[in-house]
C-alpha cells in the first residue's frame, strides 16, 4: 500500500525527487509543457489577430456602402421612379442596405427608447385613463374613458417588438376596457384611434379579443349615419345612441369627421362578414359623389339632411377638411385598386387638380404652400396638419402616367420642404400650429403651439419610401432630437404652448404614440417592416391589412403602377 510522499504511488509523478532521479522523463515532460504553452499562446494571438481583421472588414463594409451610397447619388438625382428588374434590384439592395445601416439602427433604437419612456410614463401616472398630463403626474379622460392612449399604442409597441408592452395592453383591453359610457363621444375620433387602432392590433396578432372590442365600439356608433343622407352627425351618446351635431357648426357635419371611417368601417365588415358598417361608411361617399364639385373641393361643413355643402365655410387640406382626401385614395389602395372602388381615385384625382389650384409660392425663397379657400377667395394660411399632403402625393402619384407621377412628387417633395421648414424655423425647431404667408414672405408662425402632431413626419416617411433619398431620414431625425430636447421631461412627453419661447404644456397626446413615435421608428426601418405592399395606415398611423374585397365584380386591378416605394436610396442632398 503506498504511503503519503512515497515515490511509488500514483501522485509520484507530481514529486520533483521522481524527475531528480530520472533526468531524461523531466526533459520530455518540460518540453511538452513548453509546446503546449506555445499552442495556447498562438492560439489566443491568432484570435486577436483574427478579431482585428473582422474589425478591418467592418470597416471595408462601412466604407464600401458609403461609396455605393455616393454612386446611387451621381446614378440619379433622387427624383427618379424605378421600375422593372431595376427597380427590384435596386430595392432588395437598399432593404438590404437599411437592415444593416449602423445609423439607421441607432436612430431606431432612440425612438424606441422614447417610445418606452412614454408609455412607462403613461403606465405610472395615467394607467387606464385617455391621455397622460405629464407635468401635473396625473390622467384625464379626454375621450370619455376608452383608454385612448391604451389602444392608440397597441400596434407601436407590437411593431417594435415590446412583447410585454403588448401583453399589458392587451389584458387591460380584455379585462377593464368598457365601452358602455354615458358620454357623447366624436365619431371620428372614436374610430380612427379606438376601432383603428383595436383593428390594426388585431391585424397584426390575430388576437380576437381586438376584434371583438372594435365590434363593440362600432356597433355604438352606427346609429351616427341614420341620417336622411346617410352622412353621419358627428358626436353620439356611446351608451344610448343618440346622436348629432356638435353645437358650434351650426348643426352641421364637418367633412373630415364625416368622411374618415370608410378604411375601418370596410375592415370590420371584411373580418367580421358583417356588411353594415361598410354600407353606412361607403354610402357617405356616394352621396357626396352625386354633388362633387369640378374642382374636387368640397367645404368643411355638410348639412346631413340635404347632403349640401356650406359655401360660406372654408376649404382646406388642413383642421376639418383633410382626412377626407386622404381616404378617398386610401380606400381606393385598399380595394386593391378594382373597379369597385374606381370612384374613389377618380374624385381624388379630381380634388388634387383642385390643390394644384391652391398651391402658391412665397416671393422670398419660392416656398410652396396651399391655401385656404372661403367662396372666391384664397388665404394665404396652412395648418400643420395639412403637412400630411406630401405623404399622400407621394402614395397616390405613382398610379398616375409617368408624367403627372413626376409632376406630382415634385410637388410632394416641394411641400415637404416647407413643412420641414415649419420646423427649422422657430427657435425651438418644433412647427406652430399653423402659418401664414402674406405679403409673399417665407412663412410666419400664426397660433403658435406644437401639441407633438405627426403629420411631417408622416409624410418624411412616405417620400423617404418612395424616393429612397436619404435627406428625408435626416430631416426626420433632426425633428426627432428637436421633440427630444424641448418636450421629454420625467414623466413623459409635452407640447410646447409657444415654439419660441419653448413654454411646455400639460398633455402628452395619444397620437404621440400612435403615429409620431411609429413613423418616426418606420423612418430608420426596412421598408419592409409593414410594407405599403400588404398594408394601409389609417389617419391615426393604424395599419391595416389589404385583403381582396369580396363585394367587388372585378378584382383586376384597373391601373398599373408606374412606381413603386422603395428602400433607401442614400446619399442624396436635394432639398427641393
Ligand atoms: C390625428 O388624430 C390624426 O392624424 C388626424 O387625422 C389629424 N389629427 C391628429 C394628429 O395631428
Amino acid at each position: 500500500m503506498a504511503r503519503r510522499g512515497s515515490l511509488s504511488g500514483r501522485w509520484r509523478y507530481l514529486h520533483p525527487g521522481y524527475y531528480m532521479k530520472r533526468p531524461a522523463r523531466f526533459a520530455a515532460v518540460f518540453t511538452a509543457l513548453i509546446l503546449t504553452t506555445t499552442v495556447v499562446w498562438d492560439r489566443r494571438s491568432l484570435l486577436r489577430d483574427y478579431e482585428a481583421e473582422v474589425s478591418r472588414l467592418y470597416d471595408e463594409l462601412n466604407e464600401l456602402q458609403h461609396q455605393l451610397r455616393e454612386v446611387e447619388g451621381h446614378l440619379g438625382d433622387g427624383n427618379e421612379i424605378f421600375s422593372g428588374t431595376k427597380e427590384e434590384m435596386a430595392k432588395n439592395n437598399n432593404v438590404w442596405q437599411a437592415e444593416i445601416d449602423p445609423v439607421n439602427s441607432q436612430r431606431r433604437e432612440k425612438v424606441k427608447e422614447a417610445m418606452l419612456h412614454a408609455w412607462n410614463s403613461y403606465v405610472k401616472y395615467a394607467w387606464g385613463q385617455d391621455e397622460l398630463q405629464p407635468q401635473s403626474m396625473d390622467g384625464v379622460n379626454s375621450f370619455g374613458g376608452l383608454g385612448a392612449t391604451v389602444v392608440d399604442s397597441l400596434d407601436t409597441l407590437y411593431i417594435m417588438d415590446l412583447e410585454d408592452e403588448f401583453q399589458k395592453a392587451r389584458e387591460w383591453i380584455a379585462t377593464s376596457l368598457d365601452f358602455n359610457k354615458d358620454y357623447e363621444a366624436s365619431v371620428f375620433e372614436t374610430t380612427i384611434r379606438v376601432v383603428g387602432g383595436l383593428l390594426s392590433a388585431y391585424d397584426l396578432s390575430g388576437d380576437k379579443i381586438f376584434l371583438e372590442k372594435a365590434r363593440d365600439i362600432a356597433d355604438r356608433l352606427l346609429p351616427a349615419w341614420d341620417t336622411p343622407t346617410g352622412i353621419p352627425y358627428n358626436r353620439i351618446n356611446l351608451a344610448h345612441g343618440h346622436a348629432h351635431n356638435f353645437g358650434w357648426t351650426g348643426g352641421q357635419s364637418i367633412l373630415a369627421d364625416s368622411g374618415t371611417e370608410q378604411l375601418e368601417f370596410i375592415v370590420l365588415s371584411q373580418r367580421t362578414g358583417d356588411p353594415r358598417y361598410q354600407q353606412k361608411a361607403e354610402k357617405v361617399i356616394s352621396q357626396l359623389q352625386k354633388t362633387y364639385p369640378s374642382d374636387g373641393l368640397l367645404p368643411i361643413y355638410i348639412n346631413p339632411h340635404s347632403g349640401v355643402a356650406a359655401s360660406y365655410s372654408s376649404i382646406t387640406f388642413g383642421a376639418m377638411g383633410d382626412s377626407f382626401y386622404e381616404y378617398l385614395l386610401k380606400v381606393w389602395i385598399q380595394g386593391n385598386k378594382t373597379k369597385t372602388v374606381t370612384h374613389y381615385r377618380e374624385m381624388w384625382e379630381i380634388s388634387m387638380e383642385g390643390l394644384l389650384s391652391l398651391i402658391r409660392k412665397t416671393n422670398q425663397s419660392s416656398l410652396s404652400y396651399i391655401c385656404e379657400k372661403t367662396g372666391d377667395s384664397l388665404s394665404n394660411k396652412m395648418d400643420e396638419l395639412a403637412c400630411f399632403v406630401p405623404g399622400m402625393l407621394a402614395l397616390g402619384s405613382s398610379d398616375y402616367d409617368p408624367e403627372k407621377a413626376e409632376k406630382f412628387l415634385s410637388l410632394a417633395k416641394e411641400l415637404a420642404w416647407t413643412c420641414y421648414n415649419f420646423y427649422q424655423s422657430t427657435p425651438t425647431k418644433l412647427a406652430g400650429e399653423n402659418y401664414y404667408f402674406d405679403g409673399g414672405e417665407d412663412m410666419n408662425v400664426g397660433t403658435s403651439w406644437n401639441i407633438l402632431r405627426p403629420e411631417t413626419v408622416e409624410s418624411l416617411m412616405y417620400l423617404w419610401r418612395f424616393t429612397g433619398n436619404k435627406t428625408y431620414q435626416d430631416w426626420g431625425w433632426n425633428i426627432f432630437q428637436a421633440f427630444e430636447k424641448n418636450c421629454r421631461i420625467d414623466s413623459g412627453y409635452v407640447g410646447l404652448r409657444d415654439v419660441k419661447t419653448g413654454e411646455k404644456d400639460n398633455m402628452m397626446q395619444s397620437f404621440f404614440l400612435a403615429e409620431t413615435l411609429k413613423y418616426l421608428y418606420l423612418l430608420f426601418s426596412p421598408p419592409s417592416l409593414v410594407s405599403f405592399d400588404e398594408w394601409v395606415f389609417n389617419t391615426e398611423a393604424h395599419p391595416l391589412r389589404i385583403v381582396t374585397r369580396k363585394d367587388g365584380q372585378d378584382m383586376e386591378p384597373t391601373r398599373i403602377s408606374v412606381s413603386k416605394p422603395l428602400g433607401r436610396k442614400q446619399g442624396n442632398e436635394e432639398q427641393n
